[in-house]
């Protein structure tokens, strides 16, 4: 494998059917661009990948459980701040979470999901509030 085609590959650009570790078939190959008409040597540094293919990241569920003493208040902030939830939707989430014990209030990509986590329990811990907030994957 090409240097360039490995680094798009482990960037998600490109990838090889699921489930197979094989090269990539020279049909799949990324083509490069060359002269028209595709009859000389390559151009130096005009690799252009042609293929889209796109892989499916991880994802994860970030979720909120229910304690006894966290302000609901509290909880439908924490929803329309980091969640983008609107009110209705955040104090539906909230009552969820404080009937069932835990709700979901969204899916992420690990990054995303992992710094939303750690914004809430942040603010949660400034105000002293034993609110938790984890990360699970899907
Ligand atoms: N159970 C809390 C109360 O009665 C409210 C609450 C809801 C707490 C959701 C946490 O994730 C939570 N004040």
């Amino acid at each position: 494998m090409q240097a360039g085609e490995d680094t798009a590959m482990r960037a998600g650009f490109v990838s090889r059917p699921r489930g197979s570790a094989k090269p990539l078939a020279m049909a799949d190959k990324p083509r490069r661009a060359g002269p028209p008409g595709g009859g000389g040597r390559e151009g130096a540094g005009t690799a252009v990948l042609t293929r889209t293919r796109t892989r499916k990241p991880n994802l994860y569920r970030v979720l909120l459980l229910n304690d006894d003493y966290t302000p609901m208040e509290f909880v439908v902030h924490v929803l329309e701040r980091f969640f983008n939830k609107d009110r209705a939707e955040a104090t539906r989430i909230m009552m969820h979470v404080h009937q069932n014990g835990v709700g979901e209030c969204g899916v992420f990509t690990y990054e995303v999901a992992e710094t939303k986590v750690t914004l809430v329990m942040d603010l949660a811990r400034k105000h002293m509030h034993p609110l938790q907030c984890v990360m699970e994957k899907k």
